[in-house]
């Protein structure tokens, strides 16, 4: 019901702005954010933000600017990039409910969520920062060169655990788990070595520690574009390996 409403949404708003014309033709080098750039608690909008898929200082991101950005980037689909962009602009602190800045994602309760792979919970006091010691844990049960289905649901499952003995204020919703496996089962999809289930364990290590795109490191954009279908067939089998 929600994917058709928003496919209907898609179909009535294809005009491209200048902006994200512009941004298509620039220069798609990394560069580290600097201390004004705003950055969210999730490290693939970051990433892109640090290559100019999207808007390098991470401001007023419009819903053109994100859909165009991701397919850019790592060819998530449109439909995909819709779904949770509408939940981004509920959070809108620009002043245009039509944009949102990276660092309105880190409110807590709207996408982010306790129980992150490699970010505290908001009890600890900060929700969206990279934190080395989480990620440590998470990337422990990473002793491959590739990460498993499995491998990653365990991870998961294992990370889960430790926040919830570890934070008397622990608290996920359906809606935060479900959340939780769409975010493990986008990065074994990007990552992947054309597989689409078995991520490349030195990809995601960069993709995590750098907030970059491992190109240097073998990692190609994926040739076949990343729908809501696809995602939600991994969140299955990730439950079934899982939780
Ligand atoms: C292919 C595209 C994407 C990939 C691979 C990706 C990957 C991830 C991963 C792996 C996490 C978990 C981080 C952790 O647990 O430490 C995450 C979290 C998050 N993502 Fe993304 N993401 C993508 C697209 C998006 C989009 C389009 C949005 C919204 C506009 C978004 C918003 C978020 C937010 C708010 C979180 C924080 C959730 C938390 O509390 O951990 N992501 N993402
Ligand atoms: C709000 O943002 C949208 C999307 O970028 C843009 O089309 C619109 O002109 C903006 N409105 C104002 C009042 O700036
Ligand atoms: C847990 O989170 C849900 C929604 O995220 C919220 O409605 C509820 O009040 C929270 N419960 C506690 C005890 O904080
Ligand atoms: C990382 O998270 C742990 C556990 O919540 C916390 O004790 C630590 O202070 C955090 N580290 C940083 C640098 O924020
Ligand atoms: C990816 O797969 C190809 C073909 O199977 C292989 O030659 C290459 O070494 C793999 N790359 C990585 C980083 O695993
Ligand atoms: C309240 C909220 O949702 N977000 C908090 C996330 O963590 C930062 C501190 O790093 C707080 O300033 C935010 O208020």
């Amino acid at each position: 019901m929600k994917i058709t409403l928003w496919t209907a949404c898609l179909l009535s708003s294809v005009a491209a702005y200048p902006s994200v014309q512009e941004r298509q033709t620039e220069d798609h080098s990394w560069r580290a954010p600097s201390a004004t750039d705003r950055r969210a608690p999730c490290p693939m909008l970051n990433t892109l933000a640090n290559h100019g898929y999207l808007p390098r200082n991470g401001a007023d991101i419009s819903m053109d600017i994100l859909v165009a950005g991701l397919k850019a980037g790592v060819n998530l689909g449109a439909d995909a990039t819709k779904l949770v962009g509408a939940t981004a602009l509920k959070g809108s602190t620009t002043g245009n409910a039509s944009t949102f800045h990276l660092t309105d994602l880190n409110k807590h309760g709207l996408i982010e969520h306790d129980g992150s792979l490699s970010r505290a919970d908001i009890f600890s006091g900060d929700n969206h920062s990279f934190n080395a010691t989480i990620w440590a844990s998470t990337a422990s049960h990473f002793t491959s060169p590739t990460i498993s289905l499995a491998t990653a649901a365990k991870a998961r499952k294992a990370r889960l655990a430790a926040a919830q003995a570890a934070n008397p204020q622990f608290n996920m919703s359906d809606g935060d788990k479900q959340a939780s496996m769409i975010e493990t089962a986008l990065y074994l999809n990007v990552m992947s070595n054309e597989t689409g289930v078995t991520a490349v364990t030195a990809w995601v290590q960069k993709l995590f520690t750098q907030e970059r795109l491992p190109i240097e490191e073998g990692w190609k954009r994926p040739k076949g574009e990343i729908g809501v279908p696809t995602i939600l067939g991994l969140v299955g089998l990730i439950g079934v390996a899982g939780i």
